[in-house]
C-alpha cells in the first residue's frame, strides 16, 4: 500500500487530495499544524520518521495574497523557511519521497509573456509571490541535488470548499446569503481583475499525477483562460435570482497596492506528459459554487 503525507490537509486542497488519494488505496498521514509545524524542523523530523511516507505533497502555506501584504515576515517564515525545512528533512530521513510543492502563478508577478510557461521567467509583485517564488527555486534546487522534487505551479483554483476570503467564494456565499435575506450588499474591490480560474479537483488530479511521472519537474495547471471577478459576480448572482447592480458595492479600501498582471497559464505541459485533463468549465464551477453556498445556508438556518 503505498503512503502519502499531505501538509495542509484541511484546507480546500488538502481534502480534496485525500479523498482522491484514498480512493487509490494510499495510507494517508496529514498534518494540520497544531500537529506538525513546517516552521520547527524537530517536529517535521519525527513527523517524516514516523509516517515514512512514500509521497509528499506540500501545500501548507500562508496563502491569502492581501494577508502577505499585511504580515510580510510571517509569509515568508512559513512559505520559505517552511518548504525548505522540509526539503531538508526530507532529504535526510526519507531520501527516496517524491515531493509535490503548491508553488503558485504569483511567482510571475507582472510576467514577459502571457500565457505564461515553465520558462517564464519569475517576477513577483508582492510578498506572497516572493515567498512562494524563493520556494520554488529551493524546490528546483532540492531536483539539482537528486530529489523526486516537483513544483505544480497552481493558477487560482475553487471549489464549494474554497474559504470565504477568497474572491469568488466571497461573491457566491455573498449571493446565497443576500437571496436568503442574511445581507443587503455586498462589498468588493477591483471587480475588473482578472484571473485563471480552474476547478480545485481538476488541480488536486494534476498533483497526484505529476507524482507518478518518470522524472520530476516543474508543471503548470491552468485552464488557459483569463475570467474578471465582474464575470464571476454576474454568473453567481444570475444563478442566485438577484440583480447584481443593486447589491454590490465597490469599496476602495478592498483594492490592493499591487496588482499581477495577465496571468493566464499555458498547461500544454502538464497535458502532454501528464496527460492532466481538466473537466470543469469556469461557469459551471461558479454556478455550482453559489449553489452549494445556497444549500449549505438553507440547511444552516433550518
Ligand atoms: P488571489 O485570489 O489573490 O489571486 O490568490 P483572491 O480570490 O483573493 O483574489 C482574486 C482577485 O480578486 C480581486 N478582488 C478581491 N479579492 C478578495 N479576496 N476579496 C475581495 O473583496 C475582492 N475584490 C476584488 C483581488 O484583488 C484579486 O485581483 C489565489 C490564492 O489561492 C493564492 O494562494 C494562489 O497562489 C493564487 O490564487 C494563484
Amino acid at each position: 500500500m503505498p503512503s502519502a503525507l499531505i501538509t495542509g490537509i484541511t484546507g480546500q486542497d488538502g481534502s480534496y487530495l485525500k479523498e482522491l488519494l484514498t480512493g487509490k488505496r494510499y495510507e494517508i498521514h496529514g498534518w494540520q499544524r497544531d500537529e506538525c509545524d513546517v516552521t520547527k524542523p524537530e517536529s517535521l523530523r519525527v513527523a517524516l520518521q514516523q509516517s515514512q511516507p512514500d509521497e509528499i505533497y506540500h501545500l501548507a502555506a500562508q496563502t491569502h495574497v492581501g494577508q502577505s501584504v499585511k504580515d510580510e515576515a510571517a509569509t515568508m517564515e512559513v512559505n520559505v523557511q517552511g518548504t525548505i525545512n522540509l526539503l531538508e528533512c526530507a532529504r535526510e530521513f526519507v531520501p527516496n519521497a517524491r515531493i509535490f510543492f503548491a508553488s503558485s502563478s504569483e511567482i510571475f508577478g507582472c510576467p514577459e509573456e502571457s500565457p505564461q510557461t515553465e520558462k517564464t521567467p519569475l517576477n513577483p509583485v508582492n510578498p506572497y509571490g516572493v515567498s512562494k517564488a524563493r520556494a520554488t527555486e529551493a524546490v528546483q534546487q532540492s531536483r539539482a541535488d537528486g530529489v523526486f522534487a516537483v513544483n505544480g505551479i497552481l493558477y487560482n483554483h475553487e471549489s464549494p470548499r474554497r474559504a470565504s476570503n477568497f474572491v469568488t467564494q466571497k461573491i457566491c456565499q455573498g449571493a446565497a446569503a443576500i437571496q436568503r435575506g442574511e445581507q443587503t450588499g455586498l462589498k468588493l474591490g477591483d471587480t475588473s481583475a482578472a484571473r485563471d480560474w480552474s476547478d480545485a479537483r481538476d488541480v488536486v488530479r494534476g498533483m497526484w499525477q505529476s507524482l507518478q511521472a518518470d522524472a520530476a519537474d516543474d508543471y503548470i495547471f491552468a485552464s488557459g483562460q483569463l475570467h474578471t471577478v465582474q464575470e464571476v459576480i454576474e454568473i453567481a448572482f444570475e444563478t442566485a435570482g438577484l440583480e447584481w447592480r443593486e447589491c454590490v458595492e465597490i469599496d476602495e479600501s478592498l483594492f490592493r497596492a499591487a496588482e499581477p498582471c495577465r496571468l493566464v497559464g499555458d498547461a500544454s505541459k502538464a497535458r502532454k506528459v501528464l496527460g492532466w485533463e481538466p473537466q470543469n468549465s469556469f461557469r459551471d464551477l461558479i454556478v455550482e459554487m453559489t449553489q452549494a453556498a445556497m444549500k449549505h445556508q438553507a440547511t444552516r438556518s433550518r
